[in-house]
């Protein structure tokens, strides 16, 4: 089993147009695939609107994250660190997820969920927390 890094999250703040606009444009000169970004998609379960933009095969994608609410983890995070690289996400072949993170906790690695959740994309998910992996949130994610 081989994981690939599939995107790269971003916490934005909420409801400022003109911020995604700019990285929009930011994004459109370096060539990445904008067409998702006129249109997020809400994960109420997160409580974030997710603006994906696509960049070369085999590149890792750039995934905005804006809170849609005040309770959320995105939200949490801005209020503490401002906006910035909120996660990294690594996408593993389907069905290898469970197993995976199986291992993980074997080896006393801690996990966000005792089983996978439903994230944006339809993807099942799961997060391996900051304290556990250098100060980084990593999620992890297979097909759903
Ligand atoms: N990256 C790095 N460090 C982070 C972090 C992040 N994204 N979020 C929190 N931390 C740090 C905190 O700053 C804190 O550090 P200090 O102890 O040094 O102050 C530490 O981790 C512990 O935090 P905590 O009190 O356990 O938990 P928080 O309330 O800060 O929540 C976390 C952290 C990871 C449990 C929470 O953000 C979470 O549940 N995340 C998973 C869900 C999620 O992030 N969803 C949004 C994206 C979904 C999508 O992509 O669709």
């Amino acid at each position: 089993m081989r994981a690939r890094l599939d995107h790269i999250g971003i916490a934005i703040p909420a409801n400022d147009t003109q911020n995604i606009e700019r990285l929009s444009l930011l994004y459109k000169i370096l060539g990445l695939d904008s067409s998702t970004a006129s249109t997020p998609e809400e994960v109420p379960e997160q409580g974030v609107r997710t603006y994906f933009f696509t960049a070369a095969e085999g590149s890792p994608h750039i995934e905005l994250l804006e809170p849609m609410n005040d309770e959320g983890a995105v939200a949490k995070y801005l209020a503490k660190r401002g906006p910035g690289i909120h996660h990294i996400s690594f996408r593993l072949p389907k069905g290898a997820l469970e197993e995976t993170c199986r291992k993980l906790t074997e080896n006393a690695f801690k996990l966000l969920y005792d089983a996978p959740k439903i994230g944006a994309h339809n993807m099942r998910i799961n997060f391996i927390h900051p304290q556990s992996a250098g100060g980084v949130l990593v999620e992890l994610m297979e097909e759903g």
